[in-house]
C-alpha cells in the first residue's frame, strides 16, 4: 500500500532540523512491505506549499497520508511564531486532491493532540512514537480492516475525539536506521544553512527527570529506553556515506545518562573511527574527566548543558535534579578535555528575582562557557508539573495560544534590573558569546503590562 509522509516543518532557527522521525516511519513501512514516500517541505517558499502537495498527491496517489508536526510554534516569548497555518494548507491540498485518510503525528502533535486535531478539523492522529502505529494503520487500511487497535490512535467517534495512550516502540534496540531516506542536500550546504549543519540522531528515547515545565517525558515516555550502540553507529555511518554528513546532533533528552549507555555509545564510536563530530544535550550529573576525555575521543565537539538556572534556589524551583556544584564540576571536566560548552538559561520561572538572576550569572562567570544562551518566559504545556501547579489560570485556556509563564514579581523595575545584570555580564565577559532569544527593548514594558501570572502574548 502507498503511504505519503509529509514533513511540514520549515523552521530555520536556531538551525534547520532534518525530519529524522519521518525517516524512521518510512523505514518501518518499507520493512513491512509498504511503499512509502517522504515529501519534505522544509525549503519550500510559502507559495509552493499547496501546489507541491497537490502535485505529489496526484502523482503518487497514496492510500494513506501522514502529516508530521514537529513544532506547533517557535516557543519564543515576545517573538512568537505559530506553524499550524502551514499544516492547514497542507491538509487542505491533500483533501482537495485525494480521498486518502490524513493522520497527524510528530513531537509537537503529541504535546497537545486533541487541541490540534480540533483546530485543524482532522479526525485521525497518532500520539507518541509512530513506527508501529503507521504500519498498523497501513496494514489495516490496506486489508480493509478496522483501524481501532492501532497503537496511540486518537480518532473521531460520533463527533467526539477518543483519546489514546501514547504509542511506544517496545524495544528501541529494534529501531533500525533509515535505509532509503536521502535528506535534501540543502540541509548540509553551508551556503543555505550556515556553517554548522547537523543531522539528528537518537541514542535512546525517554527521560526519567521531571523538570517542572518540560513536556518531553510526555512525548518520549518517562523511562530511558536504549538503542543498540552498534545500530546507532551503523546509522551514523550510513548517513555519512549516503549524504556526506560529518556532524551529528544527538537528539536525546540528555545524552550523558544513563552513564553506562553514553560510555557504550562512545566506545563504539571510537572503535568505528567514522571521522564525524557530534554535539548533545546533557545535564551536569555524574561528570568526571574520564567521561569527558572519552566524549572527546569519540568526536564530541559541543555539549549543550540545559541548565536553566545557576543558583540552587531556582534549580530547586524548576525541579532540576542537580546543583550549582554539579554545574561547576561538569564545566571544569568538559573544558579540561577540550570540549566546547554551551550553557542555556531559562529565566522568569516561579521565584525568579533580580537576585536569583545575579546568582545565576555569578555561576556563569565562574564557568565561562563558550556560548551562553538566555531565554526569558516559559512556554506552558499541559501535562507538566508547572502547568498542574497553576491550576486552570483563567477558565477554559486555549493551549495553542502562546502561553508563557513569567513570575508576577518580575514587573517593570525588576526586569530593568535583570537586563542591566545581563548587560554588565556581557561587558565583563567578552570571551562568552551571549545569545538572547528575546527583544531587550520590549521586555520590561511587556512584562509590566501583563498582570497575569500566565501571560498570553502575541508578538
Ligand atoms: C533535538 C531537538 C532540537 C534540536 C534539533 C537538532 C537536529 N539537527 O535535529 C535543536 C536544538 C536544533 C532544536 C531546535 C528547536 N526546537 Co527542538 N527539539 C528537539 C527534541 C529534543 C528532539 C526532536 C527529535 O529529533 N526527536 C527524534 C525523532 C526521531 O523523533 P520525532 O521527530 O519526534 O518523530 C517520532 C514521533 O514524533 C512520531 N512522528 C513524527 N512524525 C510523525 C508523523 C506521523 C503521521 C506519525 C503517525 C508519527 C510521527 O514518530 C517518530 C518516530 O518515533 C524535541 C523534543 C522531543 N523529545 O521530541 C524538541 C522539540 C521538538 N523542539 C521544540 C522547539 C520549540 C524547538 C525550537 C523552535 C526552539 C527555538 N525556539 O529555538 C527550534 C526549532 C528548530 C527547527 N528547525 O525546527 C519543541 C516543540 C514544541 C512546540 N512548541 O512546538 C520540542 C517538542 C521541545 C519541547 N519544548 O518539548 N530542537
Ligand atoms: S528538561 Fe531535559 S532533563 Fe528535564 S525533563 Fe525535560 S528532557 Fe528531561
Amino acid at each position: 500500500m502507498r503511504v505519503l509522509l509529509i514533513a511540514t516543518n520549515r523552521e530555520a532557527r536556531p538551525s534547520y532540523a532534518v525530519p529524522a522521525g519521518v525517516a524512521y516511519l518510512q523505514n518501518a513501512l518499507l520493512e513491512a512491505g509498504h511503499e512509502a514516500r517522504i515529501l519534505d517541505l522544509c525549503f519550500e517558499p510559502d507559495e509552493r506549499l499547496g501546489p507541491l502537495v497537490e502535485e505529489t498527491v496526484r502523482e503518487f496517489d497514496p492510500a494513506l497520508i501522514g502529516v508530521s508536526i514537529r513544532n506547533v510554534d517557535n516557543e519564543t516569548y515576545l517573538r512568537y511564531r505559530g506553524n499550524l497555518g502551514d499544516v492547514r494548507i497542507v491538509i487542505e491540498a491533500c483533501r482537495a486532491n485525494s480521498p486518502a485518510p490524513v493522520v497527524l503525528g510528530g513531537s509537537a502533535f503529541s504535546l497537545m493532540p486533541m487541541e490540534i486535531m480540533k483546530v485543524l478539523d482532522v479526525d485521525l492522529g497518532v500520539v507518541g512514537e509512530g513506527e508501529s502505529a503507521i504500519v498498523a494503520l497501513a496494514d489495516a487500511i490496506g486489508k480493509g480492516e478496522a483501524i481501532e487497535s492501532s497503537p496511540g490512535l486518537i480518532r473521531m467517534v460520533d463527533g467526539a475525539l477518543v483519546a489514546a495512550e501514547p504509542a511506544r516502540v517496545a524495544d528501541p534496540a529494534s529501531i533500525r536506521a533509515p535505509r532509503t531516506f536521502v535528506p535534501d542536500p540543502r540541509y548540509f550546504s553551508a551556503k543555505v544553512v550556515g556553517p554548522q549543519p547537523t543531522y539528528g540522531i537518537q541514542t535512546k528515547r525517554g527521560c526519567t527527570f521531571r523538570c517542572s515545565y518540560c513536556p518531553v517525558p510526555s512525548i518520549e515516555g518517562k523511562r530511558f529506553r536504549l538503542r543498540s550502540p552498534v545500530e546507532i553507529v551503523d546509522e551514523m555511518r550510513h548517513v555519512r556515506d549516503l549524504a556526506g554528513v560529518r556532524r551529528f546532533f544527538i537528539t536525546d533528552s540528555i545524552f550523558n545518562l544513563p552513564r553506562r549507555h553514553a560510555i557504550a555509545v562512545c566506545e563504539e564510536l571510537v572503535r568505528a573511527d567514522l571521522g564525524v563530530s557530534w554535539m548533545a544535550y546533557t545535564n551536569p550529573l555524574q561528570y568526571d574527566t574520564e567521561l569527558t576525555d572519552l566524549f572527546k575521543r569519540a568526536g564530541c565537539e559541543t555539549l549543550n548543558f540545559g541548565l536553566d538556572a545557576g543558583c540552587d534556589e531556582m534549580l530547586t524551583s524548576l525541579q532540576k535534579d542537580f546543583s550549582r556544584e554539579d554545574i561547576l564540576n561538569a564545566t571544569r571536566c568538559a573544558k579540561q578535555s577540550g570540549v566546547r560548552i554551551v550553557h542555556s538559561l531559562l529565566l522568569g520561572g516561579p521565584g525568579e528575582t533580580a537576585e536569583t538572576v545575579k546568582s545565576t550569572l555569578d555561576t556563569m562567570a565562574e564557568c565561562q562557557p563558550h556560548v551562553l544562551t538566555i531565554a526569558f518566559g516559559i512556554r506552558l504545556y499541559p501535562q507538566t508539573p508547572l502547568w498542574q501547579s497553576l491550576g486552570k489560570p483563567s477558565g477554559d485556556v486555549d493551549m495553542l495560544m502562546p502561553l508563557f509563564y513569567v513570575d508576577e514579581a518580575l514587573g517593570g523595575d525588576e526586569c530593568t534590573e535583570i537586563l542591566q545584570l545581563i548587560n554588565t555580564f556581557i561587558a565583563d565577559h567578552p570571551e562568552v558569546m551571549v545569545r538572547m532569544n528575546f527583544d531587550q527593548n520590549k521586555l520590561a514594558t511587556e512584562v509590566a503590562a501583563s498582570s497575569l501570572r500566565v501571560s498570553a502574548t502575541q508578538g
